[in-house]
């Protein structure tokens, strides 16, 4: 029997796909194919796949001339993949002649004709238009946030709004916006169905707010609102309006932390037992204001470490707080939360202290180790009693990382979803109660 396997997005199956499949087919008697993951697409730069996986995988899955289906989640996996299922033949399209030769060591490479005047891209250009985004305020996110939409193709900056006018020179800079408001209602009933919004803390709340009774899909940087109170009903809001309300905490969205939360859950580690991480960051250095500062390290930071700690370890039955003040905030704050499983979370903020930014995840067979900026999450290292068994895993990672959130914004908006499954309203609501919790105990 001679075995053949073949790799794709398949993003909206077309007749390319079809003929591609029918000729692999065609070389052997066992077809496998391997169907690329979300994560996967996402860190090779695929930031505008129309379809959920579950999706392209069904659709392949549905060809009764396909034998079998697998996923393809990682970079070397084809190779390994030749050795797992004793593969006789690799067979590709020729818009890849050449780069998969070296798969010639493992077994026989072939590349077949690619089907002219069809593509995913040209099908998904036909059927969606571009998701029109207005960016809430002008600063440091806000200039991120523009410059890596630049990489997510379904996504158009069309105007942008901040209460005051900026300054000329200052506005050149931000030639994509085609429109800047001062006038949040003018703005709100502008030509845009979606906002990210990175103003002050204090204002976030009445911001957003008013965005979702506009209708318009929100994404926001945290913390959202500093009561879980007005984080609940702005939820409700979000839901009775039919629009999607999302926390833009880059790290929940970028391919290598996935990675990372899939493999603690397959067991590799064993049963996590603790799980540390540390995000210190000197903002005065970094020339960010007094005014700025006065949030604090919890309000500032917190966000991250208790996004790992509550998608690893779940709902926290009880959090405490050490802090080191200086009097009028928190320069530093350790939360030691406990959770089902007997798990232990130490999330460490700091802004005027600087410490090592890494993370270690304890497990009852070995341990994962997260070299800083964990939350830049690039690569992680599972290392256990036995050394000989570490070993690292590795994501390509581009940009600042706020490209992988765009994407997932746009493509919830483009599949008509509300809720991210890498981070649902209920990690929205527990990350942000470490955070809430303390600033109620401060009261
Ligand atoms: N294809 C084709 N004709 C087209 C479009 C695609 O023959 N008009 C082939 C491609 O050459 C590829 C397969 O269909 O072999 C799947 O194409 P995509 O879904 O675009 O996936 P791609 O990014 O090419 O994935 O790591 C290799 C990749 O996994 C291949």
């Amino acid at each position: 029997m001679t075995k053949v396997i073949t790799y794709g997005t398949y993003d909206m199956l077309h007749i390319g796909h079809i003929n591609l499949l029918t000729r692999a087919k065609a070389q052997g008697d066992y077809l496998i194919v391997g169907v690329t993951s979300e994560d996967f697409d996402r860190s090779r730069g695929k930031l505008n796949v129309s379809q959920t996986q579950e999706e392209r995988i069904a659709a392949i899955s549905a060809l009764d001339f396909v034998d079998e289906v697998i996923l393809e989640t990682h970079k070397n996996q084809k190779q390994e993949d030749m050795v797992k299922y004793g593969i006789d033949k690799f067979v590709i399209g020729d818009d890849w002649v050449g780069k998969f030769d070296y798969l010639n060591e493992w077994t026989e490479v072939v590349y077949v004709p690619r089907t002219k005047g069809i593509s995913s891209t040209k099908l998904r250009n036909e059927k969606f238009k571009d998701i029109r985004i207005g960016l809430v305020g002008i600063n440091h996110d806000s200039d991120r946030f523009m410059n890596e939409s630049e990489f997510v193709k379904n996504v158009s900056i069309v105007s942008s709004y901040a209460n005051t006018n900026i300054p000329r020179e200052t506005y050149s800079k931000r030639e994509k916006a085609k429109k800047h408001f001062t006038d949040y209602d003018e703005f709100l009933i502008s030509d845009i169905e979606a906002v990210y919004i990175c103003v002050d803390i204090d204002f976030q709340y009445e911001h957003v707010k008013k965005a979702l009774l506009a209708k318009k899909h929100v994404l926001c940087e945290n913390p959202i609102a500093l009561n879980n109170d007005k984080l609940n009903e702005l939820f409700l809001i979000a839901k009775q309006n039919d629009v999607l309300l999302l926390m833009a905490l880059k790290t929940a969205f970028m391919p290598a932390f996935n990675k990372l939360i899939e493999e603690i859950n397959s067991g590799i580690i064993g049963d996590v037992k603790e799980v540390r991480s540390t995000f210190s960051s000197l903002y005065k250095e970094r020339g960010y204001s007094e005014e700025y500062l006065k949030y604090g390290s919890t309000n500032l930071l917190m966000s991250y470490p208790s996004l790992l700690v509550n998608k690893i370890a779940g709902v926290a039955k009880s959090i405490s707080y050490f802090e080191q003040s200086n009097g009028s905030y928190d320069i530093s704050n350790r939360a030691i939360s406990t959770h089902e499983n007997n798990i232990i979370g130490i999330s460490t903020v700091a802004i005027e202290m600087k410490s090592s930014s890494s993370t270690i995840i304890s497990g009852s067979k070995g341990y994962i180790y997260i070299p800083a900026p964990w939350w830049l999450t690039k690569e992680f290292t599972c290392k256990f009693e036995d050394a000989s068994k570490e070993y690292s895993f590795k994501y390509e990672f581009e940009g600042n990382g706020f490209r992988y959130m765009i994407s997932e914004f746009a493509s919830l908006i483009q599949r008509g979803l509300r809720q991210s499954e890498r981070l649902s309203m209920k990690d929205m609501l527990e990350i942000n109660r470490f955070i809430t919790q303390f600033n109620e105990g401060k009261k």
